[in-house]
C-alpha cells in the first residue's frame, strides 16, 4: 500500500545571537569586539529518485533545522547551521493553509520552504549589537500524485495489469478473480528507445445503486497523467462500461478529466476472435505482441503531440 499523503510540521532555524563584548586594550581604551551570529538553518525540499511514496514520513511529524551558532568576543562569527534537506519523491505537492505551495514535478526540482532566520549581528565596530531573525514553521501536507504518463482504469477483471505486464515486463499478479490489484502501480514502458510510464489501477466497484457509497480513492493519481486508457472486456456492452467509467471520475473528481486524452479499449480479442465495428474503440490481446507494440506507438506519438502543444 503506498503512503500519499502525511501532515507534517516543518521549522527553520533561528539566528545565532549576536555578542556584545568589549576588550580593554589599556586602561583608558576599550573596543567593541562581539562577532555576529550563524544563520539559521533552512528547510528545502528537494527531489530524490530513490524514493517512491510518503512512508519515510509516517512516524516523523516535524523536521525542525538548527539554529545558528551565537557570535563571540574577538569579533569571532558564529557558524551558520546546515540546511535540513526533506527529501521527497517525484510528484509531491505541498499543500499550506488549503492552498498549493508547491508541485514538485522535474527530476532536479527543490524549493526553500523555510527560510531560516539570519544572524544577529554583534557589537564589534557598532557599539550595540542587533538581534537575530526567528525561524520559520508552517504545517503542511505532502500530498504525492504518481507522476505517470498514462493510466489504464477498468472494472474488475478487465485485463489491466496484464496490459501494465505486458507494457513493463513486470509480472505483478494477474488472476480470473475480481479484485487482485489492490494498490497502484507504475513503471516506465520502453519502445523504440523512448519511455513511457503507466500506471496500473486497482479496479473500479460497481455501483449498484446511483446512492451508493463508492470511494475510488486510488483516482487521485490520476492527475498527472496525460492520458487516461479505459478498458473493457466485455465486446458486447464495452460502451457502457466506457459510459460508467467515465461517469465514475466524474463524481470523484470531474477537474482529473481536464486536458486529458481518453481511449476505449477493449481487451482479450483473443478470445472473441473478431473485431468490433467502432473505430473510436481500440482493441488489444496480451497475447498477440503487434498488438502491443501497437497501442505503444500509439500512446508515444499522442504524448509527443501532446508535448508539442
Ligand atoms: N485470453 C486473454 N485473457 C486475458 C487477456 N488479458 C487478461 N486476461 C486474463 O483476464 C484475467 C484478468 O486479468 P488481470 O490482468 O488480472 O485483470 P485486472 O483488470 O488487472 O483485474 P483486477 O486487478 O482484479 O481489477 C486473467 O485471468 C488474465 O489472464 C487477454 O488479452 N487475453
Ligand atoms: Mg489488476
Amino acid at each position: 500500500m503506498i503512503i500519499d499523503i502525511v501532515k507534517l510540521y516543518l521549522q527553520s532555524g533561528k539566528g545565532g545571537k549576536g555578542h556584545f563584548s568589549m576588550i580593554n586594550l589599556s586602561a583608558l581604551k576599550s573596543v567593541d569586539s562581539g562577532g555576529n551570529g550563524g544563520k539559521g538553518g533552512d528547510v528545502i525540499l528537494k527531489i530524490s529518485p530513490h524514493i517512491y511514496d510518503l512512508s519515510k514520513f509516517r512516524g516523523n511529524k516535524q523536521i525542525i533545522a538548527k539554529d545558528g551558532e551565537t557570535g563571540a568576543k574577538f569579533n569571532k562569527q558564529g557558524k551558520d547551521a546546515e540546511p535540513s534537506i526533506v527529501f521527497v519523491p517525484l510528484g509531491t505537492r505541498v499543500i499550506e493553509k488549503e492552498k498549493i505551495i508547491c508541485d514538485l514535478t522535474e527530476k532536479n526540482d527543490e524549493f526553500l520552504i523555510c527560510k531560516g532566520g539570519f544572524g544577529g549581528k554583534g557589537n564589534y565596530r557598532r557599539g550595540y549589537s542587533l538581534s537575530a531573525g526567528e525561524g520559520v514553521g508552517k504545517e503542511v501536507t505532502f500530498d504525492y500524485r504518481i507522476p505517470a504518463d498514462v493510466a489504464f482504469l477498468g472494472f474488475a477483471n478487465s485485463g489491466k495489469t496484464s496490459l501494465f505486464n505486458s507494457f513493463t515486463n513486470k509480472t505483478y499478479k494477474v488472476a480470473e478473480y475480481p479484485f487482485t490489484t489492490s494498490s497502484c502501480i507504475w513503471a516506465d514502458s520502453e519502445y523504440e528507445f523512448k519511455i513511457i510510464t503507466v500506471l496500473d489501477t486497482p479496479a473500479f466497484k460497481r455501483r449498484k445503486t446511483s446512492e451508493q457509497f463508492i470511494d475510488n480513492k486510488f483516482l487521485k493519481h490520476i492527475f498527472r497523467c496525460k492520458i487516461i486508457v479505459l478498458l473493457s472486456d466485455d465486446c458486447s456492452n464495452c460502451e457502457q462500461d466506457f459510459e460508467d467509467l467515465i461517469k465514475e471520475i466524474k463524481i470523484y473528481d470531474e477537474s482529473l478529466l481536464k486536458g486529458k486524452i481518453i481511449l476505449k479499449l477493449l481487451t482479450k480479442v483473443d478470445k472473441i476472435g473478431g473485431k468490433i465495428n467502432n473505430k473510436d474503440i481500440l482493441t488489444i490481446s496480451v497475447n498477440e505482441s503487434q498488438t502491443i507494440e501497437g497501442l505503444q506507438k500509439k500512446l508515444l506519438e499522442l504524448l509527443e503531440l501532446n508535448k508539442n502543444e
